[in-house]
């Protein structure tokens, strides 16, 4: 993990936080739609048929691994840590892809500085409360897009899209974003997630059509 690449992302979200409120993406707007992508106008479901509904009071978020600082936190410790608001389009492997999304919580780089990773942690390991589970590498958490949303839209993100806090990573395909995220753990070596050992790309790019590997 390089520490250059750390203070970019940081000194990227820093101008984001300046200009606070929303900033749509427009560097797309030519060629927007990734290759075999539909656009669709609804949000369509996408889960393992179990939408687990964890009380607020008992909701936690676990960060280990090769961290200096393991941290626990609860939901208030969760809402207390920096936010971040962002826009970004939506790219699901069933090839719907949903533009514009609103998404405010807290960015990736607020829980890298909390837990502090070791200079071995180089990939990401996400849980959740359904069971699901996705990995993806840590420099791409660091992208200033990356964040844990608890709001959509303006709105408390409802349980059906991964409340009370999911993860997004819009440069990948929606996969790589855990809903109903539990633990996030940092690895020295990757661990597929749950579509990854089932057939599913590890690198996910909508780009460049890395659907199934
Ligand atoms: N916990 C959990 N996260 C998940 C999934 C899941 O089944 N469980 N499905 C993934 C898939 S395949 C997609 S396309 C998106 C769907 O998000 P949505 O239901 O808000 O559209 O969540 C991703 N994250
Ligand atoms: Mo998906």
């Amino acid at each position: 993990m390089s520490k250059e690449r750390y203070i970019a992302a940081k000194q990227k979200w820093a101008e984001k936080q300046v200009a606070r409120g929303v900033r749509p993406r427009l560097e797309r707007a030519e060629g927007r739609l990734p290759p075999g992508q539909k656009l669709t106008e609804g949000f369509p479901v996408l889960d393992l048929g179990v939408q687990p509904d964890i009380p607020l009071p008992e909701w936690t978020l676990t960060l280990d691994g090769l961290v200096q600082q393991p941290t626990v936190l609860s939901w208030a410790d969760f809402n207390a840590l920096p936010q971040v608001s962002d826009v970004s389009d939506f790219h699901c492997v069933t090839t719907w892809s949903k533009y514009d999304c609103r998404w405010d919580g807290v960015p990736f780089t607020a829980l890298y500085e909390r837990v502090q990773p070791t200079a071995e942690a180089r990939f990401v390991y996400f849980t959740s409360y359904d069971g699901y589970s996705t990995n993806v590498p840590l420099e791409q958490c660091l992208d200033d897009d990356v964040l844990i949303a608890t709001r959509f839209d303006g709105a408390p993100l409802p349980l059906e899209h991964g409340g009370p806090a999911r993860v997004i990573i819009p440069k990948l395909y929606a996969w790589k974003g855990a809903k109903f995220v539990k633990a996030i753990s940092f690895l020295a070596e990757d661990k597929l997630g749950f579509w990854e050992v089932r057939g599913y790309s590890n690198t996910a790019d909508p780009w460049r059509e890395e659907r199934y590997a």
